[in-house]
């Protein structure tokens, strides 16, 4: 563990001395805001980081190896120079040396522990379900059993997800529907967001999870499907790619932005009581609806045609063919319209989402043509 600051790095060394020796911090962070993240490089932690370095804390994110060359989001923070370096502290480590972990909680004593680490594809659930339920429900596991073995109080968000519904028995679903997951990363899900209820009754830990819907942005990765078509749609009005090859059109998606959500993880370790939340707008649209606003953006009007495999969308002004439905992105098991009720994150956290559906796919829309200007403008 600890930190290399090797070339080209530029991950502080977080504590400037042997990573083997048991230390009290230089400044006690149980005396002001700290936050440890995991998963701190992705789209929901470089957000939530923002939000905390705004609040004033000190961040420590939990960076892997692996991650190296996929630090765009969190280097590009850094790189603004808007906070002092060591307001913002990465960690080389791996929730899958808790050992390592361990000794770093220790060494950093954050007052917040924001989890949101773990593979989160989840079709790619289905080709690596061992990788994916190991690093999900274990490192999950793992986390807990560290917290619990801590001296002093930690509060603890966990990153749930709708899919733990999967297949739902109620619509829209609330914190009290039954877990009815369709895929193993939703099985994954179910199974740490079941233990932070466990470890939450049974040892009094603060441990809550955010049972968000999918929340979308400029920084989603390029294999979720919003990106996946915002990023399409704007290369084709430039020229730069001909179709988007598409899975299923008809899958309906509970569409927030992702800056907003983390406000709500935000706000649920500042409770008086830890306690679950559904995180979601309430209102679920069509890949169709998102791919036609995300090329309406872009000046581009489709016709859809066909159905199922064969559909097709074309250009209105030129008739050409810019989006087909592939079926290598079918997945096995489709999950159901997942819709949340956001209704007790409204009332007990004063949260409300404002940017929904089509207007998530216009406003990803902009952000890749902004792109794009500033590419073209050197
Ligand atoms: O963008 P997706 O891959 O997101 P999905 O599966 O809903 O999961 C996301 O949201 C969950 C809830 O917050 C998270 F827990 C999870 O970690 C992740 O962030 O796919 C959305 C829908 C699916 O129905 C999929 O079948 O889009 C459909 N789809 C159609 N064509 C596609 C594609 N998905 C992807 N990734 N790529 C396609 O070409």
């Amino acid at each position: 563990m600890g930190c290399h600051t090797g070339a080209g790095s530029n991950i502080t060394n977080a504590i400037p001395m042997p990573a083997q020796t048991p230390t009290t911090p230089a400044t006690d962070s149980r005396t002001h805001r700290s936050a440890f993240i995991t998963g701190i490089t992705g789209q929901d932690g470089s957000y939530l980081t923002e939000h905390l370095l705004a609040q004033g804390y000190t961040v420590h994110g939990l960076v892997r190896r692996a991650s190296m060359f996929n630090r765009s989001r969190i280097d590009k923070i850094r790189a603004r120079q808007e906070y002092p370096a060591d307001q913002l502290v990465l960690h080389y480590g791996d929730l899958s040396d808790l050992t390592s972990v361990r000794r770093l909680l220790r060494q950093i004593s954050p007052r917040e522990v924001y989890h949101l680490a773990g593979q989160s594809h989840v079709g790619l659930s289905f080709e690596i379900p061992e990788v994916t339920c190991h690093e999900i429900g274990m490192a999950t596991l793992g986390l807990l059993e560290a917290l619990r073995d801590l001296d002093y109080p930690v509060r603890f968000y966990h990153a749930a997800s709708s899919e733990i519904f999967g297949s739902p028995v109620v619509s829209p679903q609330t914190e009290n529907s039954p877990f009815n997951p369709v895929n193993p990363y939703g099985c994954a899900k179910a199974f740490a967001t079941q233990l932070c209820r466990v470890y939450r009754r049974a040892y009094g830990i603060f441990s809550c999870s955010g049972i968000a819907y999918n929340h979308e942005s400029p920084r989603r990765g390029e294999n979720f499907v919003t990106r996946k078509i915002t990023l399409g749609a704007t290369r084709i009005r430039h020229g730069r790619q001909a179709v988007l090859h598409l899975g299923n059109l008809e899958a309906k998606r509970d569409w927030g932005y992702a800056p907003e959500y983390v406000v709500a993880m935000w706000r649920m370790l500042q409770l008086e009581s830890p306690e679950d939340f559904v995180l979601a707008t309430g209102r679920a649209c069509s890949i169709r609806e998102f791919v036609a606003a995300a090329f309406a953006e872009n000046g581009l009007e489709l016709a859809f045609e066909g159905r199922g495999v064969e559909e097709i969308a074309r250009r209105k002004d030129t008739g050409e063919v810019v989006v087909k439905v592939d079926s290598r992105y079918f997945r096995p098991i489709e999950s159901s319209e997942l819709v949340g009720d956001a209704s007790l994150a409204r009332k007990s956290l004063g949260w409300a989402p404002q940017t929904i559906g089509t207007d998530v796919a216009s406003l990803m829309a902009r952000a890749e043509s902004e792109q794009v200007r500033l590419e073209q403008a050197g």
